[in-house]
């Protein structure tokens, strides 16, 4: 099956063209050695004549505990690095299956794509009400990704099968689902991501005590499904919304905590449960409050501020 509409295709289809057909090396945008993490800038061909910009994301996945002992068994071959009294260094050659490489494709990435993975550095604003209006708020309406892949999801024409939970009331309820960047193999690095139905809410600005029932069904309903399902309780959970997001659909994270997930620092995320309180106490306080958050070098945002505020 294929839309190219909503650019929705599965495996199934005949003729599957591969996603990494004639891939081309353009750049390394990002690398991190500890995180075990290289963000690629790439060609690859999309039937005969065209070829597309590609983002491609390679990340070598945690281990599982219930596969890590096959990967010493049966005397593996092991080549010696170094030797000292009882301290040994080897390189351990594992099967391929227990040697995965998670592997993401954003194609075609947009220049947005290409800038949002490469290193920069950040810059921290404080947002106010004005600039939100001033700035931000045209921005995010002239130019922010497309939400289609949120639809897609949505709808069910992309990952229903994926689906964790949904509440399907189209004012109050969510569709919850592991994030992109979970492969599900681990609940180490467990990581989902609850939508809203509700289409228009576009970040934490928007909220107000109209979408506290909303916004408490996808806390309570969220661990509930998450306890039942991976048998992880709530307070072992990070539950935020990110400011600014990327995507401007009202959309929840849950991390497990011990999982250092990209985007969960204090300059980005929001407790979903402060949210809550917060809102319930002031209902104009994300209409109205200064709210901080770090924008890279490159990024459209902050060249906005930088031309209209002293920054
Ligand atoms: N299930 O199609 C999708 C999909 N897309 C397109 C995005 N997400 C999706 N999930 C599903 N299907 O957590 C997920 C994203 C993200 C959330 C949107 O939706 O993975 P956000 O709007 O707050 O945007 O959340 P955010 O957090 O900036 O986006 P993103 O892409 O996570 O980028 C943040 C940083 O995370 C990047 O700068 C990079 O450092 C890192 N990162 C991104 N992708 C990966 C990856 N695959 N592996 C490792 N690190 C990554």
């Amino acid at each position: 099956m294929r839309r190219d509409n909503g650019n929705v295709s599965t495996n199934a289809e005949a003729n599957v063209q591969h996603p990494l057909s004639g891939f081309e090396l353009k750049a390394v945008l990002r690398e991190s050695a500890r995180d075990k993490t290289i963000f690629l800038h790439g060609k690859v061909s999309s039937g005969s004549e065209n070829c597309n910009d590609a983002v491609i994301i390679l990340e070598k996945t945690p281990f599982q505990m219930d596969t890590v002992s096959s990967l010493l068994k049966n005397d593996p071959e092991l080549k010696l690095q170094l030797k000292n009294d009882i301290y040994g260094v080897y390189h351990l050659s594992p099967s391929p299956e227990l040697n995965e490489i998670k592997t993401t494709v954003i194609c075609p990435a947009s220049e947005k794509h290409i800038k949002k993975y490469l290193q920069q550095e950040v810059y921290v604003i404080h947002e106010t009400e004005d600039d939100y209006k001033a700035i931000t708020l045209p921005y995010i309406e002239s130019q922010s990704f497309s939400i289609q892949w949120v639809y897609n999801i949505l709808e069910k024409k992309a990952e229903a099968e994926r689906i964790v939970y949904e509440n399907p009331d189209p004012t109050n309820g969510f569709v919850l689902i592991p994030d992109f960047k979970w492969n599900q193999k681990q609940v180490e690095d467990l990581y989902l991501i609850a939508i809203c139905h509700q289409r228009g809410i576009r970040s934490l600005r928007d909220l107000t005590v109209d979408h506290l029932p909303l916004l408490k069904n996808i806390l309570e309903e969220g661990k509930e499904a998450i306890l039942k399902r991976y048998s992880i309780h709530g307070n072992k959970l990070r539950i935020y919304l990110h400011y600014q997001p990327s995507y401007y659909h009202l959309h929840v994270h849950f991390t497990v905590l011990g999982h250092d997930a990209p985007g969960s620092s204090v300059e980005r995320a929001h407790l979903l449960c402060d949210v809550i309180q917060n809102i319930e106490s002031n209902p104009q306080y994300y209409k109205t409050r200064t709210l901080t958050f770090a924008l890279r070098e490159d990024e459209a945002l902050l060249k906005k501020f930088k031309e209209l505020r002293d920054i």
